[in-house]
């Protein structure tokens, strides 16, 4: 085992490795012009593949092209965004309930029969312990469920199975459960623990639920992968801090030379769930794997191991090994075998979990260099994986291996691709799926240092483009990327088809309005409910009255059935924007509590007279009504205004008084 001092200074030099290495990765002129080719999509050209990428803790979801490597649309998933109305209507605000920013690391497409359906993507939020559907038939967030009970740092999330039966998720904080117990650290060993949950997703509308739960000693879990093949029905996570230190984990969670993954049965634990054997803890059945043997197992993996990656066929399980400079691959078959023949480490149980023998199941460890992180795969029997400290993409060779290879493993290490700096996570299109389209390489880098023109002190990040399809890797383009990437999902464009507007036919929203006639203000008490139509170019009303104290229910319907045709409902001085697709309908409710005239106008540019799209709230004092007030129906209707109702709600400095004589105007 290597010294802490010696590590440091492995690292330093590796560091310096990849600056000189910096140089090599300038391309020559001819060369250069082919990868501009390579990425080109011309004007009116399409790409040919989504990049879902994660937006870290901005919350949301970006979505760029490839290999234009264009952002083109960000989806917003934990955080408000006025640009498409996100946390602005009533719908989306209860999905983000009390927080307003999310922590977003691993989308994972929907899967059946381990193959992308082009159905959902689901992205975890680490921060909050939640995990968000978003639908692919028009990118939006449908669901948010959490925050996960018993669960905290929801960061080893989400990893969906075979054919989404569930999406499968751990815990990278270990805490005091139930949630809400409290308990001092310095009893952490005692009084913490960690989780991995099992989300049911119900196969016709996507809707989460959680199903069950595993409980696992205080380590800190930190990435998963799941089956497919032979490993089907099983799962896999990796982790740090199997030392359980509660402090200083920097060198305490770095002590020992292996810390364990978790292999999860995770078929076998919902047979032990259906047949009764879980407990309650907050609501939710979960089980002891001390007391239900058969559905986890840890496996020693050395060192601090990050990323954990199911190769296409299901066989080869390859673990980043962050600490050590190899990746582990396990042989799956090997480690069924061990299972079924009890092969475990003599007395060497963790809290009544059996621990694997590390030699009965590892197939190699092959030596890819320093800081190795994600391995992601092309499906014609290569991997590549990012490399951290020495800032490439490694690739090499997955098993079966020669007698002569495995003798010296560094054989099997067949190319390196520089990239630009500390590459943390890289995705390979389609690489969790038994099919993987290969041809590309996405790696998101961590620190971009002088990537792009100085903007200040924080750095934008960048991605880069690499072309996988060939012996040796080629890098193609670069590309700003919003931060903070994680990891990323791959999908080829002719696989879905999203829509272009929302079919009126669909439209199920009792408070929608397709014509005139249907518009218009109610008033019952204080409840004022407003059916507006928005079409280019004008709202429907352009008037809404209402007085202070009411509760305002206003909502919008774009009667447009045209792509793109979306209008905006933005409402001057009360932090109101709403965006409605075509053929969509969006509702906000707001508690009147200051008198005005508040200008409400079309946000989203849809017209030449889309200035001309505007109207006005009007809020009087309680009790006033103004004498052009209009409600269309409704108990409790205003009166009918007579002149002498008419008080104006506050006095106009400005404005004449009453019978005085108007000021001619010098400028006329
Ligand atoms: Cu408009």
């Amino acid at each position: 085992m290597k010294t802490k001092t010696q590590l440091v200074s492995v690292a330093l030099l590796a560091v310096a490795a990849t600056f000189s290495s910096c140089d090599k990765s300038s391309t020559a002129k001819n060369e250069r012009a082919q990868n501009a080719q390579a990425s080109y999509v011309a004007p009116g050209e399409k790409d040919e593949y989504y990049l879902f990428y994660s937006g870290g803790h901005s919350g949301q979801v970006f979505v760029a092209g490839i290999p234009s490597m264009r952002h083109i649309t960000t989806i917003p998933v934990y955080a408000p965004y006025p640009a498409t109305g996100y946390g602005f209507d009533d719908e989306s605000r209860k999905m983000l309930g009390d927080y307003t920013w999310g922590d977003v690391h691993h989308p994972a497409l929907s899967q059946t029969g381990s193959k992308y359906d082009g159905r959902w993507l689901f992205v975890n939020d680490n921060a909050n312990n939640r995990v968000a559907r978003i639908d692919l038939r028009d990118f939006k967030t449908h669901q948010i469920l959490g925050p996960i009970p018993n669960s905290s740092g929801n960061h080893g999330s989400s990893f969906v199975t075979e054919n989404t039966e569930y999406l499968l998720v751990a815990t990278r904080f270990s805490v005091p459960l139930p949630k809400g117990r409290v308990a001092d650290p310095n009893d952490y060993e005692k009084e913490f623990n960690g989780m991995v949950s099992a989300l049911k997703v119900d196969p016709k509308s996507g809707e989460m639920s959680v199903a069950f739960q595993i409980l696992t000693p205080p380590f800190d879990w930190d990435l998963g992968s799941t089956g497919k093949g032979p490993s089907s029905g099983w799962a896999f996570w990796t982790s740090y801090n199997s030392e359980m230190a509660h402090d200083v984990l920097e060198s305490n969670a770095s002590q020992k030379d292996r810390d364990y993954s978790a292999i999860v049965n995770w078929k076998a634990a919902a047979q032990a769930v259906a047949e009764g054997k879980a407990q309650d803890m907050g609501g939710v059945p979960v089980l002891d794997p001390a007391k239900v043997p058969g559905i986890m197992y840890f496996l020693p993996i050395g060192k601090s191991p990050h990323g954990v990656d199911t190769d296409p066929s299901g066989k080869w399980i390859s673990y980043g090994g962050k600490l050590q400079p190899s990746v582990t691959v396990v042989n799956f078959e090997k480690l069924l075998q061990a299972i079924n023949k009890k092969d475990f480490v003599h007395g060497g149980d963790v809290r009544g979990v059996p621990v694997l023998e590390y030699n009965d199941v590892v197939e190699g460890e092959v030596p890819v260099g320093l800081g190795p992180l994600h391995t992601q795969f092309d499906g014609r029997g290569f991997a590549y994986t990012s490399m951290f400290i020495d800032s490439n993409i490694t690739k090499w060779k997955l098993p079966p291996w020669t007698d002569e290879e495995k003798k010296d493993l560094n054989k099997v290490v067949l190319d390196k691709m520089p990239a630009h700096y500390s590459t943390g996570h890289l995705v390979v299109a389609g690489s969790d799926t038994a099919h993987p389209y290969g041809k590309w390489c996405v790696a998101m880098n961590k620190l971009s240092a002088g990537r792009h023109i100085n903007v200040g002190p924080s750095q934008p990040e960048s991605s880069q483009l690499i072309d996988i399809s060939g012996d040796k890797m080629k890098m193609v383009a670069e590309a700003y990327t919003e931060p903070e990437p994680h990891f990323a999902q791959i999908l080829k464009v002719s696989e879905i088809q999203p829509i272009e507007a929302y079919p009126k036919a669909e439209n199920t929203d009792p408070n929608a309005v397709w014509d005139k006639e249907h518009t218009g203000v109610t008033r019952n008490g204080t409840q004022v409910e407003a059916k507006v139509l928005a079409v280019r170019s004008r709202f429907v009303p352009d008037r809404i009255d209402a007085q202070v104290g009411d509760d305002l229910t206003i909502h919008v319907t774009n009667v447009e059935q045209t792509r793109d045709m979306i209008h905006g409902f933005g409402l001057i001085e009360n932090n109101i924007n709403m965006v409605m697709d075509p053929g969509e309908t969006k509702t906000f409710h707001i508690k009147l509590t200051k008198p005005g005239v508040f200008p409400y106008y079309c946000t989203n540019f849809c017209s030449a007279l889309h200035q001309e799209m505007q109207g006005y709230l009007v809020v009087a004092n309680t009790g006033q009504v103004m004498p052009g007030a209009v409600y269309t129906s409704g108990a409790g209707q205003a009166p009918i205004p007579s002149a002498g109702a008419n008080v104006p709600a506050t006095s106009n400095p400005v404005a004449p008084a009453p019978g005085a004589a108007a000021t001619p105007s010098p400028q006329r």
